[in-house]
């Protein structure tokens, strides 16, 4: 199942406006509030000039035009005015815009043009920008990250960065009204728009939670964790960030990788990897607790559950499987398997209960359910780095096993663009036998090992309860 344009639906529905392409469907402010912090509606969306109403944001050849775009405009030209708004690459405060094939709208000699991300701080600050309120109610400026007092503006019809004027013709070249995307969604995308990983996807009370890593930094030097929750899978609440390691984890820096989140007596707890800035690339996992699915979480122990070169393996990508009986059991490892009961206070373990239990194939990402009364123990193939990066899975009798091997159940389709189909999770629907797979995979069509996008597939058992190869969704 992909949902990148209910997402932007769901949006524009919210918003009290009509979805009718180029017509306004968002923003805020008056005249008077210059420089009021902006919010924008996640997912695709036509920027449209406030003084040359008909004109619109359109990339060309990598360079940023104002160009004009209506119904008769050639489907490139309303492809090429059409981006979609994700979160922000150097931070979750603001936002970043894609082209629909994948580029980030950024600036470069002031002025503006669309690239690869090549996942750098300096590209993803070049690429991230802060709304405020624009000249007009309804519509918005976009200042530059990481220079705040210089805004996007249109000149002679091309894309600027420019240090803000009190000018009238100032403030009337840096106004766009968010309209909606001359081009329709595509017919596949990621279940949240934007690079996010890694994902967990369970349920709370009858409602469906998110948890990726956030995805686009080289060497996956993401500091922070956001949360999403939905009725069905389709319709996504961004919730933000719930645990951030610069300030609420004091042992962890950066490789903020593969949370996940279970449930005991009221309280949620959010098991994660992160590693220290010192340039030591030894990665240890912790736990954090909050009262609320969506946080704010806080490290629980102020040191990590399992420390980096404790046991064989990187200590990364936790997940807590909760038995029928209450038992909570933590797997976890990068190259090697492991698992060990967790003690119910869910932040504590007897170090003598921990199993290795690697199965053939195995790289990362263990997971674990129970469907009447069989276990399935999947895992990550390969590299997240390689398009070969896959599902495979084990049946038991047992959480702690003994497992028989049953194969690879997803994996890359290169006939329709999709490769390292990866890291993923499964949920039951609430008083359901209906399955699904959260997993991700490189972005479509533009992303790799570091550029990955999130997205959420049916997942079926035969009547033998093996479960049948899983068909990535275009
Ligand atoms: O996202 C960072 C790392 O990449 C995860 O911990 C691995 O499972 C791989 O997906």
């Amino acid at each position: 199942m992909h949902a990148g344009s209910a997402f932007v639906l769901a949006t524009l529905v919210c918003a009290g406006l009509p979805v009718v392409a180029g017509d306004t469907v968002a923003g805020g402010g008056d005249t008077h509030s210059m420089a009021t912090a902006a919010t924008l509606p996640s997912g695709a969306a036509s920027l449209e000039s406030v003084n040359y109403p008909g004109r619109f944001l359109r990339h060309q050849d990598q360079g940023v035009r104002l160009d004009p775009v209506g119904t008769s405009s050639p489907q490139q030209t309303r492809l090429d005015a059409t981006f979609v708004i994700v979160n922000g690459l150097a931070s979750p405060d603001c936002y970043s815009l894609q082209t629909r094939d994948g580029l980030f709208l950024r600036h470069r000699d002031w002025q503006l043009r669309v690239d690869t991300n090549t996942g750098d701080a300096a590209f993803r600050s070049d690429a991230t920008f802060c709304p405020i309120d624009g000249v007009v109610a309804g519509t918005i400026a976009l200042a530059a990250y990481n220079y705040p007092t210089h805004r996007v503006r249109h000149r002679d019809f091309t894309l600027r960065l420019d240090a803000y004027q009190d000018t009238e013709i100032f403030r009337a070249d840096s106004s766009f009204r968010i309209a909606a995307p001359w081009a329709p969604s595509p017919p596949a995308g990621p279940v949240i728009p934007g690079l996010f990983a890694d994902p967990h996807l369970t349920t709370f009370g009858g409602r469906y939670y998110l948890y990726p890593t956030t995805d686009g930094y080289a060497g996956w030097s993401t500091t922070y964790y956001k949360a999403f929750s939905s009725p069905d899978l389709v319709n996504w609440t961004d919730h933000g960030v719930i645990l951030d390691h610069e300030p609420d984890v004091s042992w962890a820096d950066n490789s903020a990788w593969a949370p996940a989140v279970a449930h005991r007596d009221g309280r949620y707890y959010l098991y994660f990897s992160g590693g220290a800035a010192s340039g030591d690339t030894v990665k240890h996992l912790g736990v954090a607790v909050a009262d609320s699915p969506v946080g704010p979480f806080r490290d629980a122990l102020g040191r990590p559950l399992i420390r980096g070169g404790q046991y064989s393996g990187q200590a990364i990508d936790p997940m807590v499987f909760t038995d029928d009986d209450g038992r909570a059991y933590l797997y976890w490892g990068q190259g090697a398997a492991r698992v060990v009961p967790l003690n119910p206070d869910m932040v504590s373990f007897d170090p003598a209960q921990v199993r290795v239990i690697t199965p053939s194939g195995y790289n990362e990402a263990p997971f674990v359910f129970n469907r009447g009364g069989t276990y399935y123990f999947m895992w990550s193939e390969n590299d997240t780095r390689s398009e070969d990066y896959r599902v495979a899975y084990a049946t038991g009798r047992s959480p702690l096993g003994p497992w028989t091997n049953r194969g690879v159940v997803l994996q890359k389709r290169l006939a329709d663009g999709i490769r390292g189909t990866g890291h993923h999770s499964v949920v039951r629907a609430p008083d359901s036998d209906t399955w699904h797979i959260a997993y991700h995979r490189f972005a479509v069509p533009a992303g790799d090992g570091t550029n990955r996008e999130v997205v959420i597939d049916p997942m079926e058992f035969a009547a033998d309860g093996t479960i049948r190869p899983i068909v990535p969704s275009r």
